[in-house]
């Protein structure tokens, strides 16, 4: 019965800076098909515990914790506590990631240093923790959230494009370490999602607003949810021979050149 495939019951779920936004979206679709979720967050426990109550109320099993994903030490004291108290860890999501719009040639060291840490090097600490036990159990799913700019530049993300292209190919690395030991490494890559992040991007009437409705085939912004059957797939028995693949979920926007405004 192909459907059991997709079945998650029994199983836990890290997902990284899960507190909100397309995190939060990846991990409810992983809740409602059966997973046990662990969220962290580095922001304060008052916004942990206002998610917590979120997935509550929706009725799935999580626990959340506050956890600095680009320090080595936290990540590695989260993962011998979730291990602990929790059970084994299943599924990894890397979702935690920030943005900074800023042009290459005013972005200072420090802003570019702190991208590169958290939506590159966090994967790689994460992951490293996680995997071991992964190795010793015999399988395990890691899912690394990439994104339009790990193939596209784009105007002022630099940093960001940078971060999220090397993630695309720290994928396909881990998938060639680690699908021996019966780990499938896959990415996520979103389109233009209607999340906090791009809220600045997403007022009507604004240029960039209008550049992304045509310059996506499907006409739209991507609504969270729609991010929720390509992560259960990669989290599932379903993408048991799926290794080292970037799924983009973009309405089109890879497929295309784009055409002139207007039309
Ligand atoms: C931006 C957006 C993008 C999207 C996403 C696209 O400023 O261009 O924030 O970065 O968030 O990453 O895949």
């Amino acid at each position: 019965m192909v459907l059991k495939q997709f079945d998650l019951t029994g199983k836990i779920a890290w997902v990284t800076g899960a507190t909100h936004g397309l995190g939060m979206a990846m991990a409810r679709a992983l809740g409602e098909a059966g997973a046990t979720l662990v969220i962290n967050g580095n922001s304060s426990q008052e916004k942990i515990e206002e998610a917590l109550k979120l997935y509550q109320e929706a009725g799935l099993r999580v626990h959340g914790f506050r956890c600095d994903v680009t320090n080595q030490g936290q990540v590695r004291e989260a993962v011998a506590r979730i291990e602990q108290e929790i059970g084994p860890i299943d599924i990894l999501v890397n979702n935690a990631g920030i943005i900074k719009r800023i042009p290459l040639v005013d972005m200072e060291l420090a802003e570019w240093q702190q991208v590169i840490d958290v939506d590159l090097t966090s994967p790689f600490i994460v992951s490293q923790a996680v995997v071991k036990g992964m190795i010793e159990r015999g399988g395990g799913k890691i899912i690394n959230i990439c994104s339009m700019m790990s193939e596209l530049g784009r105007q002022n993300v630099g940093a960001y494009a940078a971060a999220k292209g090397g993630l695309k190919m720290l994928t396909k690395n881990m998938a060639t370490e680690w699908a021996k030991y019966n780990i499938q490494v896959n990415g996520i890559g979103p389109g233009y999602f209607a999340t906090s992040q791009t809220a600045p991007l997403r007022v009507p009437g604004n240029a960039f607003n209008e550049f992304i409705i045509n310059r996506t085939p499907a006409g739209k912004w991507g609504d969270p949810d729609e991010l929720g059957g390509a992560t259960v797939f990669l989290a599932s028995r379903a993408s048991n021979f799926v290794n080292g693949q970037i799924v983009y979920v973009d309405g089109g926007i890879l497929a295309t050149i784009g055409k002139p405004m207007g039309e």
